[in-house]
């Protein structure tokens, strides 16, 4: 059985990210992409102007045609949010899609590398902290995983090269698991360990009772879309059974060779990866049919 899930993010048209990554990662690892989209754009807002079409009164509509549809959900994913009012359309649509193995999957995008996106405000952080609580699974960067927890950013990652770094970002986290989500997912968190010469990416994986890192190598500048490719091959792998570390080592590998590619032709990191060509690392061993 093909697995379905909901890909509530936006539509942008330049910047491959959101949905323009969600759907292709998860068409190729055989699951089925259902996307609401949150807000359509001309291209994604890190580029120095963009148009957006708010799609939050379009998110009740989803609701109630696919109620209707009678529709089963194995999975909920959520990314980029048109505005925080958002949040308690996206409960009703998971009160009416989330049975007992849906996963829900919430990606809380905010911002990077310690500065808040343009569509940030109090009001939205204090609504993705209502939804990550109802979350199976959270994939913040570290900037995002800072809001959630009223960290301060500057201060934390001054002790970026001190040996117990990902303890106390761990430490930080802990209220999030505490507060019932199964799995916290920290991307996008430098640091360079005793012992090695340079610094590299860590994504900290935390459950109940156990913590497991996935490093990489830095090969050049951040690119936009990277979290959301890497939260949709998790996504992908969870619904169909992988474990969050196998999933974040298959993200990491296929995107750890579309940056080597993107920064060897000097891509502006706006454009995004050129993660197109590595999709084929993704495919899982294909059955053939039953005749
Ligand atoms: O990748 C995060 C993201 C998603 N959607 C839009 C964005 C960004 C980051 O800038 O602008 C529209």
């Amino acid at each position: 059985m093909v697995k379905r899930v909901a890909v509530i993010n936006d539509l942008s048209g330049l910047g491959k990210c959101s949905l323009t990554a969600a759907i292709p990662v998860l068409s190729v690892m055989g699951v089925q992409a259902c996307p609401i989209p949150t807000a359509v754009l001309t291209n994604q807002t890190g580029y120095d102007s963009y148009y957006c079409d708010d799609y939050t009164d379009k998110i009740d509509y989803f609701t109630e045609e696919w109620k209707k549809r009678g529709i089963t959900l194995d999975g909920i994913y959520t990314g980029y949010l048109g505005s925080e009012t958002q949040v308690h359309k996206i409960l009703s649509f998971c009160e009416a899609f989330r049975g007992k193995d849906t996963l829900l999957f919430v990606d809380p995008v905010m911002g990077d590398l310690g500065k808040v996106y343009d569509i940030y405000t109090p009001e939205l952080g204090r609504q993705m902290r209502r939804l990550v609580a109802h979350a199976d699974v959270i994939t913040p960067n570290l900037t995002e995983c800072c809001v959630l927890t009223d960290t301060d950013y500057t201060k934390l990652t001054s002790y970026q090269n001190r040996s117990d770094y990902l303890e106390r970002i761990g430490l930080m986290a802990q209220p999030l698991l505490q507060n019932g989500i199964r799995t916290v997912i920290i991307t996008g968190i430098i640091h360079q360990a005793a012992g090695d010469d340079a610094p590299k990416y860590y994504n900290l994986i935390l459950g109940g009772n156990s913590r497991q890192t996935v490093s990489s190598p830095i090969y050049g500048g951040s690119y936009s879309g990277t979290g959301d490719l890497l939260t949709s091959v998790v996504c992908a792998g969870m619904v169909q059974g992988d474990s969050a570390e196998c999933s974040v080592r298959r993200a990491v590998r296929f995107l750890e060779a579309a940056l080597i590619e993107t920064v060897a032709e000097g891509i502006p990191r706006n454009d995004g990866l050129n993660f197109e060509p590595y999709l084929p690392l993704l495919l899982k061993e294909t059955k053939t049919s039953r005749r």
